[in-house]
């Protein structure tokens, strides 16, 4: 996540400032905050087009080499525009997905209208896992998150029984699919708060 918004002074650019500046409002930020971000954003869009596609986010130098990256860019574009086969990330949907990893301010942990409480925070975690986007985990996703995190190469059939144990210890209500609630459960023993916030966001 981190080379998603790392800084990157390039001149500042006025055609952004009004919609900067409603940003900046509407998140409760600091202008500048948001235009560095937008400054990314614009050096994201290779080309200048005004939004960013699936590849440019792809060949984010340092997110390349993330396991995860198909599932980072996947929930990105969760939030893009898709029209006529085309899909579009524009600034403002962009910042609404990098806000989740804003520090969250303590009376807030627990409010889920905060794009960054915690709930949010884990919810992306959930979002990560859920390949097929159905809104539950299964087995097998619990599986294919495994081999992206090791490779290949590791014996899939100890991977299998990682997944099968994992599965079993979450699962509840035993209808072998681990629900987001089951999933937040365990999830309270893990301080998200600090894990999935990014400081530079503050
Ligand atoms: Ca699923
Ligand atoms: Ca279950």
């Amino acid at each position: 996540m981190g080379n998603l918004i790392s800084y990157c002074d390039d001149k500042s650019d006025l055609k952004f400032r009004d919609e900067d500046n409603a940003l900046a409002a509407k998140w409760q930020m600091s202008e500048k905050k948001v235009s560095l971000l937008r400054k990314r954003f614009n050096s994201i869009d290779r080309e200048a087009k005004g939004f960013s596609t699936r590849g440019d986010l792809l060949s984010v130098k340092g997110l390349v080499l993330n396991p995860f990256i198909d599932r980072i860019v996947e929930i990105f574009f969760q939030k893009a525009d898709r029209k006529e086969g085309e899909e579009k990330l524009y600034f403002s949907q962009f910042l609404e997905t990098v806000l989740i990893f804003r520090p969250v301010k303590e009376r807030d942990v627990n409010n889920p209208d905060k794009v960054n409480s915690r709930i949010n925070k884990v919810r992306f975690a959930y979002r990560m896992y859920d390949l097929d986007n159905d809104g539950s985990i299964s087995k097998d996703e619990i599986l294919g998150v495994l081999v992206m995190m090791v490779g290949p190469h590791v014996d899939k059939e100890q991977l299998e029984e990682i997944a099968e144990r994992a599965m079993r210890e979450v699962d509840d209500d035993a209808d072998n699919t681990m629900s987001f609630e089951e999933y937040a459960k365990i999830m309270e023993r893990v301080a998200v708060e600090e894990k999935m916030s990014i400081k530079f966001l503050e």
